[in-house]
């Protein structure tokens, strides 16, 4: 669905009648107006509008046309964030310890790939869509129980599949993994279409990542799992010595574009954009981006990256503390750290189980 205002979606959020399920906090419900991705001169805004920019030049090369949208509503059914994408029913992100529910039938989207088979069942076939997401989750420097996403959907049709497939294609994945076209094709999937999609994948988030972080910082794929692609990938970006995660991709599965009436090979992307915006402006916390410290705001300009020049916060101390669990046994961590955010705030930077007795 997409949405009128954002004020709305707070109000509305506010208004859910709750039961067993709810859970979302007031803390949570304040981010949901916030739009850092519309904010053209914030660094969530300045990463998505490069990567937007770079798809939208395809068109002049008898690429796909790739439209780009960001009006979603963050309120989406289970259905959509979880059963049309193949989520098994015993999934831990079905969970009230994993996600923000606002009743047992609705929820803040997981992931933006929510949105998509909405959109390919009104016809796009090339289009990329960001937006917030919500997660509950740990509290420290890379996770944040609020963060945002740009994905990147591409759906063939069938002539344009048998059109550009040669024989003659280039393996693009043999530098890091050879991928098993045998072992990886979905039950029924044309081989050679396949190997259409995964590489033009594979070049235009290459061809991504080179131009947002130039030909010499090291990027690794590595195959994992999503509910929704076969194959699927990952991208790493090295950065201080860490590979860090910044993107998940596949193949889309072709029961779910059937069932959305679209032509069955297409591929998928999600990026999370508060990674791709800590390596490339050196921000070392994620908690920043919600900063509305003019000494944050003030340092970016519109379409540029700029290092991030660090100032001061308050100093830092340290508390132990310790409490008795009741015997129901219905005790879990990621409560404990929504109790601290919506205490204290950003200023709690991070929480360690110490010991359990
Ligand atoms: C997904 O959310 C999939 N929906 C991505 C996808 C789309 C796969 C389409 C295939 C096809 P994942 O949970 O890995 O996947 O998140 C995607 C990206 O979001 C990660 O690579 C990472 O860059 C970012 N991300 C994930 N969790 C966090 C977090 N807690 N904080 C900040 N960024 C995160
Ligand atoms: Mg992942």
């Amino acid at each position: 669905m997409v949405l009128e205002t954002s004020s709305n979606v707070v109000d509305r959020v506010k208004s859910v009648k709750r039961d067993s399920m709810t859970n979302v906090t007031s803390s949570i419900i304040s981010k949901l107006d916030q739009r850092l991705f519309s904010n053209p001169a914030h660094p969530i805004g300045i990463v998505k509008n490069l990567i937007y920019d770079r798809f939208r030049k395809f068109k002049n090369s008898n690429d796909e046309d790739f439209q780009c949208f960001d009006n979603f509503d963050p309120v989406v059914s289970v259905e959509e964030n979880f059963d049309v994408l193949c989520f098994p029913s015993d999934h831990v992100g079905r969970s009230r310890s994993d996600s923000y529910f606002l009743d047992n039938r609705t929820l803040l989207r997981t992931h933006m790939t929510a949105n998509e088979p909405e959109y390919i069942k009104q016809g796009h076939r090339a289009f990329l869509i960001s937006g917030d997401v919500y997660r509950r989750d740990e509290i420290d420097s890379t996770h944040y129980p609020v963060f945002h996403q740009l994905e990147g959907v591409r759906i063939f049709d069938d002539q344009s599949i048998t059109k550009t497939v040669g024989t003659d294609f280039p393996s693009p994945f043999n530098e890091h993994f050879a991928i098993n076209y045998d072992y990886e094709t979905q039950r029924g999937q044309d081989k050679l279409a396949l190997r259409h999609v995964t590489t033009d994948l594979y070049f235009k988030l290459m061809g991504l990542m080179r131009h947002l972080f130039g030909e010499n910082t090291p990027i690794r794929w590595q195959t994992c799992f999503f509910p929704f692609t076969t194959p699927s990938f990952e991208i790493e970006i090295l950065y201080r010595d860490r590979w860090i995660e910044v993107c998940g991709c596949g193949v889309l599965q072709q029961s779910i574009l059937k069932d959305c009436n679209a032509p069955v090979n297409g591929w998928a992307f999600g990026l999370g954009l508060e990674r791709l915006a800590m390596i490339l402006f050196d921000i070392p916390d994620i908690r920043l981006f919600w900063s509305q410290d003019e000494r944050f705001l003030n340092q970016f300009q519109l379409e540029k990256i700029t290092k991030f020049v660090p100032f001061s916060k308050y100093p830092s101390t340290f508390r132990d503390m310790s409490f008795w669990l009741n015997e129901s046994g219905d005790f879990d961590a990621n409560s404990l750290f929504d109790l601290i955010r919506q205490k204290a705030g950003d200023m709690v930077e991070d929480v360690k189980l110490v010991k359990n007795y």
